[in-house]
């Protein structure tokens, strides 16, 4: 029943910032998901007889790979496959049952905030057994086996039925069908205040969630309209589509645009909120005002202690290195630890694990805490929602209190999607090359303080990641970021991180980006930003 495949490497399977991301067509040569998933499992060991967890955000191509990574897992020796539903388990909920159940590890399909379709983005990811993505040592073992493997074995079977929960043999290995939203609605009623929620809601506080055809409908149907009582209507594109509807499913200004326009409009409900493609992000927006997420990470750590499952108070918070220093202030005054790391979550899993950090963010939407190892879009949502139940007051009073008591963080992100690769990097090697002798350089009024390019010591494993990105400090705390994606499929993207702190409540008024125009054009001076990509304006600004 199991078969043993000649196969030849493909050469392009390095993991990114989160997993590998390729085009569809990619996918589709032969051989490509099965030599991948089959490095996967030759980078393990004991995992004879254990659980896997399987499931992805439903975008196309996205049956095709589960039926494969089951028979993989079966002929590999796995005991048991807990799988949701359709196929379905957001990326915070898988997270979540390979914790539950104490499963070995994961396998998670999904291109997250990418693009779905028969020509658009897919991706695998492997998720260790504390339920968080693999560490770096983990991932450069997958990619050295990528390029030497020979043979992968697959069960040869008949595809097994993935739309009817319960158990099925698969040569000789349990499959076990599960509910994909029931343990994670389950783990959130655990955390917040939901009667709080519920009673704010039904005086009339009035709540919008865009799913964006994405994975998250399913989630919030049954959290936000089931169970708190949401007015039937408020999940908007609930229904996981393919190729989500042909949008990006990337909860950011552009992207999420209707959802911004109806927010800042009279008639506004008094909270929106978007998540992406695979659920670990948030947007949070407020009736007239938008929330950064480096602000929301600050604010949702000053006032986690409103939430019952939050009520003895945080261990410290964790947040990548773009991401603004809003929640160092809060970490400053709550008196906790505060640690930053590289880009990617695979980072916080350490600090999570050791008890260090409670609360963790990335200015790229994603927020989360040590109820699972990944980013969780709803969970931010749920712990908003579980504080403006309890304060009763609105985003924007609360925004403007969090400013005055601890300063506001301008920031913006500028990225610049799809410039050439050579370019890309020409950029960064020639910042990378100038850092020695950027200090006590002036442009404008700015003066240069440091200049270096990030690197993370892990204080728990004290593993080294190197090139982590370029920061530039100016005097008075300001400071621009450059750094190259990791989840792009084509070409590079480049971001440029830019952020100015300001501690006078009369200029939290300003528009962001004249707040931050100085800031925008030391960082084009700098890197040549427009000479060396060919590019006039970034592609997207968040
Ligand atoms: C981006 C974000 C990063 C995030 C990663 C995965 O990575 O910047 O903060 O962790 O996506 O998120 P990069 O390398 O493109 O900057 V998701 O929601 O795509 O899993
Ligand atoms: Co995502």
């Amino acid at each position: 029943m199991t078969k043993t495949v000649t196969t030849t490497p493909y050469t392009d399977q390095k993991p990114g910032t989160s997993g590998l991301r390729k085009k569809v067509p990619v996918f589709q040569q032969q051989n490509y998901a099965e030599n991948f998933i089959q490095s996967i499992f030759d980078s393990l060991e004991g995992f004879a007889g254990k659980t896997l967890v399987i499931g992805g955000d439903g975008r196309f191509y996205n049956r095709e790979v589960i039926q494969i990574a089951i028979k993989m897992a079966a002929a590999n020796g796995f005991g048991r496959v807990l799988v949701g539903r359709g196929g379905i388990l957001s990326t915070p909920a898988a997270s979540h049952v390979i914790r539950k159940y104490e499963a070995f590890g994961g396998i998670v399909l999904s291109a997250s905030h990418n693009p779905g379709g028969p020509t658009e983005d897919f991706g695998i990811k492997y998720n260790i057994g504390n339920g968080g993505p693999a560490p770096e040592k983990v991932t450069d073992a997958i990619y050295a086996r990528t390029k030497t493997i020979e043979t992968y074995k697959i069960a040869d079977v008949a595809d097994v039925n993935l739309d009817a929960e319960g158990e099925q043999d698969v040569a000789g290995m349990t499959v076990q069908v599960i509910n994909p939203v029931s343990d994670y609605a389950e783990l959130m009623e655990s955390l917040f205040d939901f009667p709080a929620i519920r009673a704010h809601l039904a005086s009339g506080f009035r709540i919008v969630f865009d799913a964006m055809s994405a994975v998250t409908g399913p989630y919030a149907k049954e959290i936000l309209e089931n169970r708190l009582g949401a007015a039937k209507g408020s999940v908007l594109n609930f229904v996981p589509l393919p190729d989500f509807g042909g949008h990006h499913p990337d909860p950011n200004l552009v992207h999420a645009r209707a959802l911004y326009e109806e927010m800042m409009g009279d008639d506004a409900p008094d909270f929106g909120a978007a998540s992406d493609g695979d659920g670990d992000r948030n947007l949070i927006i407020g009736k007239g005002i938008f929330v950064t997420p480096s602000d929301s990470l600050a604010m949702l750590a000053a006032n986690a202690t409103l939430a019952p499952g939050y009520a003895k108070g945080l261990a410290g918070i964790a947040r990548s290195m773009p991401t603004s220093g809003a929640a160092d202030r809060v970490a400053e005054k709550l008196g906790i630890g505060i640690y930053e790391t590289p880009t990617g979550w695979k980072f916080f899993g350490n600090l999570l694990d050791a008890g260090l950090a409670t609360i963790c963010g990335e200015e790229s939407a994603g927020t989360g805490s040590s109820h699972v190892r990944e980013k969780d879009g709803l969970w931010a949502v749920l712990l908003w929602l579980n504080i403006l139940a309890v304060r009763k007051e609105s985003v924007v009073d609360i925004a403007r209190e969090h400013w005055t008591t601890y300063g506001r963080n301008y920031y913006s992100r500028h990225d610049y999607e799809e410039v050439d690769s050579a370019a890309a990097n020409g950029l960064m090697e020639t910042l990378r090359g100038q850092l020695a002798t950027l200090p006590g350089r002036k442009l404008g009024d700015l003066v240069i303080e440091t200049a270096d390019d990030f690197s993370y010591h892990d204080p728990v494993d004290q593993s080294v990641s190197n090139h982590q990105g370029i920061r530039i400090l100016f005097e008075g705390g300001s400071r621009v970021v450059f750094r190259l994606s990791g989840t792009g499929t084509s070409g590079a993207t480049l971001r440029v991180y830019i952020e100015r702190f300001e501690p006078d409540a009369a200029k939290h008024d300003i528009d962001t980006q004249v707040a931050l125009a100085d800031l925008i054009e030391a960082a084009n001076t700098l890197a040549g930003i427009k000479e060396r990509t060919g590019r006039a304006e970034p592609t997207v600004i968040t």
